[in-house]
């Protein structure tokens, strides 16, 4: 964690995103869960900006098959992108609280308006590297890291200089990915640890390689979607996938990359409530907040 010593936490309760309802509730299970007394605890001042407002789910829906809820999830994206810029001009480290994955368009929006050269950290059992040619549902959720490399819709790369460059993104936890997700990946020559990776390499080596990997850059964002953890610990998100990354290897990588100094932003997205049992999942989000924000346990 770079020097900041305060944390400022936004929520973004949005779900149109994927079909599933519920992730909208993420933002109030995370802060139930204890995240703002958890920061407090290892001596961070925290600044809670609210919840962005994000449209409700209409009954017509507006874009088409490839992209549902195109224009609700541009709005919202705008007001986010707003929200992180904010966040950057009072210097507090932004941490955003999802909703589902889709709102990392416009957390990116803005931190690539502040910083040249952002690395990206995707934690995660997706790629969300889809466009909506190669999308296999539609659901925007399935394309944040695409649109920040400027691909995709003109509706949602115009949403702001998406100017991630494919060598400053490390992919890790992958087991899920699409056809065309894994042709870009190849193509642009993506770094990806997926779970064959993890499984005999070991967490340490794949962080230590992430952050070899990462190092020159101007500052590093961690998208940690739940599900990249395995569904028996984090059960609370919609799109489960078998065989995930452990609770404990998790904190690990988040105790490295707090060691590392290099992460300038995070957020915490699928967590779905409603799909959870006893917000089990939201409490894994804080317990891993605290590693990444430097609890060294003794
Ligand atoms: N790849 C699939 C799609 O595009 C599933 C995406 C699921 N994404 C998330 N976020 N849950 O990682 O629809
Ligand atoms: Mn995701
Ligand atoms: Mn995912
Ligand atoms: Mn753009």
């Amino acid at each position: 964690m770079k020097e900041m010593n305060t944390v400022g936490i936004v929520g973004v309760p949005m779900d149109l995103g994927q079909e599933r309802r519920g992730v909208d509730m993420g933002p109030s299970a995370i802060r139930y869960a204890g995240l703002q007394d958890r920061l407090l605890s290892l001596g961070y001042s925290v600044i809670d900006y609210g919840d962005i407002p994000v449209k409700g789910r209409s009954p017509v829906q507006i874009g088409d098959a490839n992209l549902k809820n195109l224009q609700s999830v541009v709005e919202a994206s705008l007001n986010v992108k707003e929200s992180v810029m904010k966040m950057l001009k009072d210097d507090v480290f932004p941490l955003i609280l999802g909703g589902d994955h889709s709102i990392s368009i416009g957390t990116l929006a803005a931190i690539n308006e502040k910083r040249q050269n952002v690395g990206v950290i995707w934690y995660d059992a997706h790629g969300d590297l889809n466009i909506p040619e190669t999308s296999p549902s539609g659901n925007i959720h399935g394309m944040p890291l695409a649109v920040n490399l400027n691909l995709g819709h003109s509706s949602l790369t115009s949403i702001g200089a998406h100017k991630i460059k494919p060598e400053n993104i490390v992919l890790i936890g992958a087991r899920a990915l699409d056809e065309g997700e894994k042709e870009l990946i190849q193509r642009l020559g993506i770094k990806v640890f997926t779970m064959h990776e993890i499984d005999r390499m070991g967490m340490t080596a794949v962080i230590e390689q992430t952050i070899s990997h990462l190092k020159d850059t101007d500052g590093v964002h961690l998208s940690l979607d739940l599900d990249a953890l395995d569904p028996m610990e984090c059960p609370g998100v919609g799109t489960p996938v078998r065989g995930g990354i452990t609770y404990r290897e998790s904190h690990l990588a988040m105790e490295m990359l707090a060691e590392s100094g290099l992460i300038t932003s995070a957020e915490l997205v699928e967590v779905n409530p409603i799909l959870d049992d006893r917000n089990q999942t939201a409490e894994v989000a804080v317990a891993l907040a605290g590693s990444l924000f430097g609890d060294k346990l003794l």
